[in-house]
């Protein structure tokens, strides 16, 4: 596909380019030539899981493909904040929200599902095999059965147990912002409470391929400690994840009521559309949400991620602490994204 910054050009670019000390990822901004094939995703676990998604995309292939392997990625992992090793709702119950998201719109997401690992499979199945955009509760799982998920045991994770009876024993249902790490000052320094347990459970993810072509996936437990029946925004297109693949994608993490409130990656992408850059159109759907209410945003945590179609990224979140995960041919690594309040 012409205008595309693929493996191949890339490497011709580079060899080009290195005589004169110009980087390729410069020469491609300057012919406005999109950068791909490329994956972002919310936090410093995302590292892991563009790497899986990586895999999919460097051999050319789709980015729904990448999408659903990155997020599959992490809700393979127990003990960690996403998926059935994450924190249960205040019944005790680990409940899982997910949505997927591909470049003609196509769309599918689960919401309070129990005991099937991997939500955001289910979500693609709802996208590509029902008329449905978003199954709950018992009917989410019902359907994952029939599909061939199995149910795995009603348990809770080492963490999430501990977690959990530290809540019982204090419960208080106040939301809970990221704050740093007082014991790593690493690059994922401000993703976890000062014991070191990680203080989000969220995986959004987007990915253009080397044909240009966007798609997302958010998988999570959800906010920890939730009423049982809470549904956040991960689990709703527009909120948690938009994908318009004229224009570009946004995901967000972080307290899923404030997102849904004003649509938030809807409103992200419509920033982008308008001409802003990833960035500036995360900072203003977060400025959307403290202009609301400015005192109980200093409450609270939300970030925005966003990528157009050139393979420009960018982020903005209401406080210190958001950071995101960026791998392409240019780059692997986390970046901090901006805040409002530091
Ligand atoms: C939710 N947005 O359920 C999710 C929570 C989250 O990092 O992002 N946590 O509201």
């Amino acid at each position: 596909m012409a205008g595309i910054l693929d493996r191949r050009k890339f490497l011709h670019l580079s060899a080009l380019s290195a005589p004169i000390l110009v980087s390729p990822k410069s020469i491609a901004n300057a012919y406005n030539i999109p950068v791909v094939p490329i994956v972002i995703s919310t936090w410093d676990a995302g590292m892991e899981v563009n790497a899986e998604a990586w895999k999919i995309l460097s051999a050319n292939g789709k980015s729904i493909d990448a999408i659903e392997a990155g997020a599959r990625q992490i809700e393979d992992t127990i003990n960690c904040c996403v998926g059935l090793g994450g924190n249960p709702d205040r019944d005790g119950i680990v409940t899982l929200d997910a949505c997927i998201m591909d470049e003609h719109s196509n769309c599918g997401a689960v919401a309070g599902l129990e005991r099937i690992k991997h939500p955001i499979s289910v979500a693609r199945k709802v996208m590509e095999t029902t008329p449905h955009v978003l199954l709950v509760g018992n009917g989410a799982q019902q359907f994952a059965i029939e599909n061939g998920f199995p149910m795995e045991p009603a348990k809770l994770s080492d963490s999430a147990e501990k977690a959990y009876k530290d809540w019982l024993s204090n419960t208080k249902y106040e939301p809970v912002i990221n704050v740093e790490n007082k014991k790593n000052n690493g690059p994922s320094a401000p993703n976890f409470f000062p014991d070191g347990t990680p203080n989000h459970d969220t995986m959004g993810l987007l990915a253009m391929d080397s044909k240009g072509n966007l798609s997302g996936g958010v998988t999570t437990s959800g906010m920890a400690f939730k009423l049982h029946g809470r549904v956040g925004d991960s689990a709703i297109i527009g909120a948690g994840l938009f994908v318009d693949n004229e224009v570009g994608a946004a995901t967000s993490s972080g307290v899923g009521e404030e997102v849904i409130r004003i649509s938030g990656t809807h409103l992200v992408v419509e920033f982008m559309r308008q001409g802003n850059s990833p960035k500036l159109a995360c900072k203003k759907a977060v400025e959307r949400i403290v202009k609301r209410d400015r005192q109980k945003a200093k409450t609270l945590q939300v970030g925005f991620l966003a990528m157009n179609k050139k393979g420009e990224y960018g982020a903005y979140a209401i406080q210190k602490g958001f950071v995101f995960s960026v791998k392409s041919n240019h780059e692997n690594r986390i970046h901090d994204a901006e805040y409002v309040f530091g």
